[in-house]
């Protein structure tokens, strides 16, 4: 039984249907949920919070359905940032290569082959701190020749100033990717070379751009379950919550700070989707990086958890994502269909 003290007070006493109304869509000032009643999500029994997602989640969902998108590091490793997790920090040895900026033939090919495979959404990675201007026309052309192929666009580029952002906007980009990482207390030990507000200013921009936010976090750093749900906090009570949220497991990567970090139990994992589908109902929610080293019936408990989105073709940025066969056996098995856009 859910605890009344620790449910927003605005849903205090209210039916689950009532409780997956979605949120406002203009800006809000004030927070939507706090750590207290976050945490009493995190706690409640199993079959409870896996109920309630699913009720939040059918309100607002086919529960059948999952967005599929495709990755593609357009401009690998090399970067002048230290998230400790990445393969593409120069700080780290990570044995990874360091290319130039793809062409634009070179993106179109890729992003064929995406939608062929059944992508509905293109994302395109570089391992920037942040756009220089000049890399932004053949960034700009990119989206516009992946637009007009009838695909989403999504990008993450790092940092972009509001007129970087307009531009990108105006080239007819969907959706920007721009992650918090963490919750606000454990950020530090994961990266120094940018602040949360400097993510955050991103954002902003973005938004006030006008493109779709997708912004989420990464899981299985050796953090907290309090940092977790300081992640979702902070997301969740964005002005305006981000139309994607990305839950990644963290990809162990050799050599990076956090590449020897205990992976996060499946159960606990599963908790953090529902919570973030509770938390932001009319949100999609990612089941991003990680299903290559999880089992089918983990994915489909987040699933279950309400997760709806996700990343189809073997590679990532620069690691393994399970391959089409087998992807397309678990969907026949789970009767999971595409989402259409
Ligand atoms: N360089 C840009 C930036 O960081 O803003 C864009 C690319 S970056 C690789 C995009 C996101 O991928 C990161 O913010 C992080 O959340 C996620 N990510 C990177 N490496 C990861 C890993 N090893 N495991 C899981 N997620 C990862
Ligand atoms: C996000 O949240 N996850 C994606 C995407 N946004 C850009 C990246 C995952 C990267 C996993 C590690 C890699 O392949 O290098
Ligand atoms: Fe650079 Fe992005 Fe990797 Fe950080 S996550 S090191 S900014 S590529």
């Amino acid at each position: 039984m859910l605890r009344r003290s620790a449910i927003p007070s605005e849903t205090t006493a209210m039916t689950i249907e009532t409780l997956a109304a979605p949120p406002k869509p203009t800006a809000q000032k004030t927070a939507r949920w706090t750590t207290a009643q976050a945490r009493a999500l995190f706690e409640l029994p199993f079959a409870d919070l896996i109920f309630r997602a699913q009720s939040v989640h059918r309100a607002h969902f086919d529960a059948n359905e999952v967005q599929m998108s495709t990755l593609l590091s357009i401009k690998t490793g090399g970067c002048p940032e230290d998230c400790g997790y990445c393969s593409q920090s120069a700080h780290f040895e990570t044995g990874l290569k360091a290319t130039k900026l793809m062409t634009v033939e070179a993106v179109k090919k890729a992003a064929a082959e995406a939608k062929a495979g059944g992508a509905s959404r293109f994302c395109m990675g570089a391992a920037w701190r942040e756009p220089k201007d000049r890399d932004l026309d053949a960034v700009c052309d990119m989206v516009r020749e992946v637009k007009a192929m009838g695909l989403e666009t999504c990008m993450t580029l790092g940092m972009l100033t509001k007129p970087q952002a307009d531009r990108l906007a105006d080239a007819g980009l969907d959706y920007y990717n721009h992650n918090i990482d963490t919750g606000p207390e454990y950020y530090g030990k994961v990266v120094t070379t940018r602040t949360l507000q400097d993510r955050l200013d991103t954002l902003e921009h973005v938004r006030d751009a006008g493109m779709a936010v997708c912004c989420g976090g990464i899981v299985g750093m050796g953090e907290e379950r309090d940092d977790r749900i300081g992640m979702l906090v902070t997301l969740a009570n964005l002005p305006v919550p981000p139309e994607s949220v990305p839950i990644n497991a963290l990809m162990k990567i050799k050599g990076t700070p956090l590449g020897e970090s205990a992976a996060i139990d499946g159960i606990e994992f599963a908790r953090t989707i529902a919570a973030a589908r509770i938390m932001m109902p009319s949100s999609v929610v990612r089941l991003s990086a990680g299903r290559e080293h999880m089992s089918e019936e983990l994915q489909a408990l987040c699933f279950l958890a309400g997760a709806n989105s996700i990343f189809i073709g073997a590679r990532l940025l620069t690691t393994a994502n399970p391959a089409k066969e087998k992807d397309d056996a678990l969907w026949a098995k789970l009767g999971v269909r595409p989402m259409e856009v």
